[in-house]
């Protein structure tokens, strides 16, 4: 069967990416509509060789549609997914508009793909840093149970959007030539004050919340917890933003219910779907962002037992949090259904 599939938010970082993947992995596709803001609307995209003139995304844009992947803010999701519902399509949804609803499934096929079922016209697709944890440590919660979390993250520029990209790259330019740097998007382009990230550290990512923790730090506790189907997992999570374009990188210490080898550790996440194994610090093998850009695997390295803790684990886990972290997974989630149907 082939789908009529739309994609809003076409022109953005992630969206751009989500093109790419549907006709890469061959999705069986009819009509692919490209929606986005008026701002971006009649802007000229490809799709499989042919031109497709990216349409503004109104309520009337989703008769006809089966599946809409939608990454244009939450906002938008939340406006329009809706319509979107009401005209029939199943919407697979990038933003945190429709994640912690009890009605809407927050799937990482790896860990609860059985979860897409259950839907009621929305599927969540959870923030890039959940993903990748999430997919990890999935064969460690099935052997061992998983009591409690600690993540630390380093996140990439391009977790912000295209502009935070290139705002890292011009304050890098400016410094280096001596220059003051101005920043201007980072760390939350809607507050008013702003820090440099060339060179830089900013252990902000998103608004704070009045307990202390920033709003990406709550997305990975509370994502956490739904995706893996257990509250009583306890999470702790400090997000850093830093000067790297694609790729997060996350340090995450885990404490397993049982006692566990932790060859059989490595073993169990190196035959896990979706995880490669890059660990050997013999050789310096270890997982790099730089390595991670641009592949759909999440990748894992820094194995170790704690040595306070012996049910404990460190570890390094790298994705490229605009594909595994948005994109693929949404496609993933969208290749289930065509399947399905
Ligand atoms: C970042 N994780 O790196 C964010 C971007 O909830 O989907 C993704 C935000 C989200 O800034």
């Amino acid at each position: 069967k082939l789908f009529n599939v739309a994609v809003v938010g076409a022109t953005g970082a992630v969206g751009e990416q989500i093109i790419r993947l549907l006709e890469e992995r061959n999705f069986p596709i009819q009509e692919l509509k490209l929606l986005s803001s008026a701002r971006s609307a009649g802007v000229k995209l490809t799709f499989r060789g042919q031109p497709v003139i990216v349409q503004e995304a109104t309520p009337n844009s989703f008769n006809g549609v089966e599946i809409a992947l939608f990454s244009a803010g939450g906002d938008v999701s939340k406006a329009l997914i809706p319509h979107a519902v009401e005209a029939g399509a199943i919407c697979i949804d990038n933003t945190s508009a429709y994640r912690m609803d009890p009605d809407t499934p927050l799937v990482v096929p790896e860990v609860n793909v059985d979860k897409i079922n259950e839907h009621r016209g929305i599927i969540a697709n959870p923030n890039c840093s959940t993903i990748q944890m999430v997919a990890a440590l999935k064969p460690l919660y099935d052997r061992y149970g998983i009591s409690k979390i600690i993540v630390s993250t380093y996140q990439a520029v391009s977790g912000a959007g295209a502009k935070a990209i290139n705002e890292m790259l011009r304050q890098s330019k400016e410094v280096l030539e001596g220059k003051a740097s101005n920043p201007d998007i980072l760390p939350v382009g809607s507050l008013p004050v702003k820090h440099q990230i060339a060179f830089n550290a900013i252990p902000q990512i998103d608004k704070f919340h009045d307990n202390g923790f920033t709003n990406e730090e709550m997305k990975m506790i509370l994502e956490t917890k739904k995706i893996m189907g257990d509250d009583a997992i306890e999470v702790t999570a400090t997000c850093v933003r830093i000067p790297v374009v694609y790729g997060h990188s996350e340090s995450v210490y885990v404490e397993l219910k049982e006692d566990f080898d932790i060859e059989e550790v490595k073993s169990l996440m190196a035959s896990a779907p979706g995880i490669v194994l890059a660990d050997n610090p013999a050789e310096q093998v270890y997982p790099l962002a730089t390595d991670a850009a641009g592949k759909l695997e999440t990748f894992v390295g820094r194995v170790r037992r704690d040595l306070s803790n012996p049910r404990a684990v460190n570890m390094w886990i790298v994705s490229d949090n605009l594909l595994k972290g948005a994109a693929w997974n949404a496609v993933q989630i969208a290749e289930y259904i065509a399947i399905e149907q």
